[in-house]
């Protein structure tokens, strides 16, 4: 702290490291010398000029050694922390993710670059220490920005740089983004660190604590917390308490109280409606559930498993598997047509599933759960007579089906963005409300502040009839259950159930709102990936030469068809997907495009298989 607080008061470095301009302290210190001075002559004068230059001498010494003692502490603590020589990651759209063994390096140096974008933004940062549905053994880090959003694209670049510069040239890596930010190092920072339950995640946050203390920042270290949890404290802490209180326990207050309120007034729910089966990827979801169920007073029965008291992370459980496999996860005692979801390891997403009465499993995506939604706040503007345009902001992997029930049924706006929740973010930021789901169950609701001024003024407006003043109120209660910053599995589940009680809707009612168009995704490995570039939201392939076209003619062999690929952006791998009226039809034509991929765009390894 002493570190901190001398920065910013002695220090004037430019980005390059050098004196700029003399510290606030050290002016006043000139100013009072010329004061004394004045009057005297000449050569009183000059002998004050001589003093003034000795002074200034003397504290762009000192400011050197701070700024260099500064330096050498990052110097001196970034050799506790060696990059394996050669060995080179990308911050990729979901951070850094390997296995943690390679990790420790790449999180000192996301504390050093989380403090400088903290000084940079003159707010508080987050850093996660996560690697979400992937297997335990790996782990991973992401950057949060002070409204709660994932980092820019700006910043991802120096998270590269900053981790691929060898040992040697870290500091001039260092020094290169505070120059072309023009950052004052003299800003105090402050970083707010969080991690999942990884065995790997203890020492690979404390080395993040390390990097930004060897900076001089100010860190608060939360600890286990679910990546949506530590990017709703970010908010709070730089919206000063207007978005809630930044603690687990503000955390739960909040969205207990908004839950309560919008169930509270539903007639009859039985005890059957209020329960839900809950798979928690044995992971840190899993954890908070049970910090917060007393908070649901029981209006909320949570049986939970795959709770890590026994069973590994992610393994044959999770949202990550449950969709992938379009099947249960493992530990969970599924009654026929019981309501289910699973949360994947950092608890960001979700999906719904239950099994009927002839063993068919039925999945609820993230399409199902943005229809859902969007469909109940549309009629509740509308009970409001809010003026308010809604969209719902999709990816290529949308079913086609929720796409064409949202548009031709719902009417509602339907935009489409590349993969990667920070592109959805910023579309859905366009509307009064932007709802946003990936088909993996990664999403969320955004609210522009209008929208939510509109909603406050007319929950207060005494004209109101009640129909209306009820609509409003649950638009309010809802605005406050709805965890705006990042998509959020505990939130999202409790925004569901309490849709679902509010409409008095059943998990099957809900499926049958549409039928899923049968679909298939494969992957195909290419010697290099980046031979494929799309457009159109990646639902279009611009190379190579002739790709698209033959995509085009396997597309119109089948009814109801579909088809793009994209290169994966966390895998090695080109993916497929493909939907059709049939199963046969969408596994045939999704192996046929898989062939085309690996004819023409480079493919190696043996060809794709029949899936038949
Ligand atoms: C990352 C993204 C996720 C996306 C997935 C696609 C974030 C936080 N996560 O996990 O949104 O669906 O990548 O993976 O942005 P792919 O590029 O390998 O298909
Ligand atoms: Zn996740």
């Amino acid at each position: 702290m002493k570190s901190t607080k001398f920065v910013k008061k002695c220090t004037g470095i430019n980005s390059a490291g050098a004196f700029e301009k003399p510290c606030p302290n050290n002016e006043m210190e000139t100013n009072s010398s010329v004061r004394q001075e004045r009057g005297r002559g000449d050569v009183r004068h000059s002998s004050h000029v001589i003093r003034e230059v000795g002074s200034a001498a003397h504290s762009l010494r000192s400011q050197k050694k701070q700024k260099m003692a500064q330096f050498e502490e990052v110097s001196q603590k970034s050799k506790l922390h060696p990059k394996p020589e050669g060995l080179t990651l990308q911050y990729g759209t979901a951070g850094f993710r390997t296995h943690a063994k390679h990790l420790d390096h790449i999180m000192f140096r996301m504390g050093l670059l989380a403090t400088l974008r903290s000084k940079k933004t003159k707010s508080t940062i987050g850093v996660m220490v996560t690697a979400s549905h992937n297997p335990e053994e790996d782990n991973g880090v992401k950057l949060i920005d002070p409204m709660g959003e994932m980092v820019t694209v700006v910043w991802e670049g120096y998270a590269t740089q900053l981790a691929n510069a060898e040992q040697d040239s870290l500091l001039k890596e260092l020094k290169d983004i505070i120059e072309k930010e023009g950052i004052d190092m003299s800003e105090p920072a402050s970083v707010y660190i969080g991690k999942d339950t990884r065995p790997s995640s203890a020492s690979l946050s404390q080395a993040v604590l390390d990097g930004v203390s060897s900076l001089g920042g100010k860190t608060h270290d939360y600890g286990l917390v679910t990546t949506p949890q530590l990017h709703y404290m970010v908010c709070c802490c730089n919206t000063h308490g207007s978005y809630g209180s930044p603690t687990t326990e503000g955390y739960y207050q909040k969205l207990s109280q908004a839950f309560l309120q919008l169930t509270q007034n539903v007639p009859n729910r039985t005890d059957d409606q209020k329960r839900l089966l809950v798979d928690g990827a044995n992971g840190i979801g899993a954890l908070k559930m049970r910090e917060m169920e007393p908070f649901l007073r029981s209006e909320l029965q949570v049986v939970l498993s795959n709770d890590g008291s026994s069973g590994k992370l992610n393994h044959m459980c999770g949202a990550d598997y449950v969709k992938v496999q379009q099947k249960a996860p493992q530990g969970m005692n599924m009654g026929v047509g019981e309501r289910c979801c699973s949360f994947d390891g950092d608890a960001d997403r979700i999906v719904y599933y239950y099994t009927d009465s002839k063993g068919c499993f039925h999945l609820l995506d993230g399409d199902k759960i943005a229809t859902l939604i969007s469909t109940y706040l549309k009629e509740l503007l509308t009970q409001a007579g809010l003026n308010l345009q809604i969209a719902v902001v999709q990816t290529a992997y949308a079913n086609g089906s929720s796409t064409r029930y949202l548009e031709d049924v719902m009417k509602v706006a339907v935009c489409c963005t590349k993969t990667g929740v920070k592109h959805l973010h910023h579309a859905a930021q366009e509307y009064d409300i932007g709802v946003y789901f990936e088909a993996n169950g990664h999403g969320t609701v955004l609210f522009s502040k209008a929208a939510q001024k509109q909603i406050q003024e007319l929950v207060k407006d005494s004209n109101t009839n009640d129909e209306k003043k009820h609509a409003v109120k649950l638009l309010e209660s809802t605005v406050n259950l709805i965890n705006q910053t990042v998509g959020d599995a505990i939130s999202d589940m409790l925004v569901i159930e309490a849709v679902l009680a509010i409409r008095g809707m059943s998990v099957q009612d809900w499926d049958a709102i549409y039928t899923d168009l049968p679909n298939r995704q494969l992957k195909v490995t290419v010697s290099d990936r980046r031979v494929i570039d799309t457009t159109d939201a990646e639902r279009k392939a611009v190379t190579p030469e002739g790709l698209q076209d033959t995509i085009d003619s396997l597309v119109k062999k089948y009814k109801n068809a579909r088809s793009f690929v994209r290169p994966s952006g966390t895998e090695d791998v080109v993916r497929v997907y493909a939907e059709a009226d049939t199963h046969e039809s969408a596994d045939s034509l999704a192996h046929e495009v898989s062939l085309a991929v690996y004819r023409l765009a480079g493919g190696v390894g043996d060809k794709p298989k029949p899936l038949h």
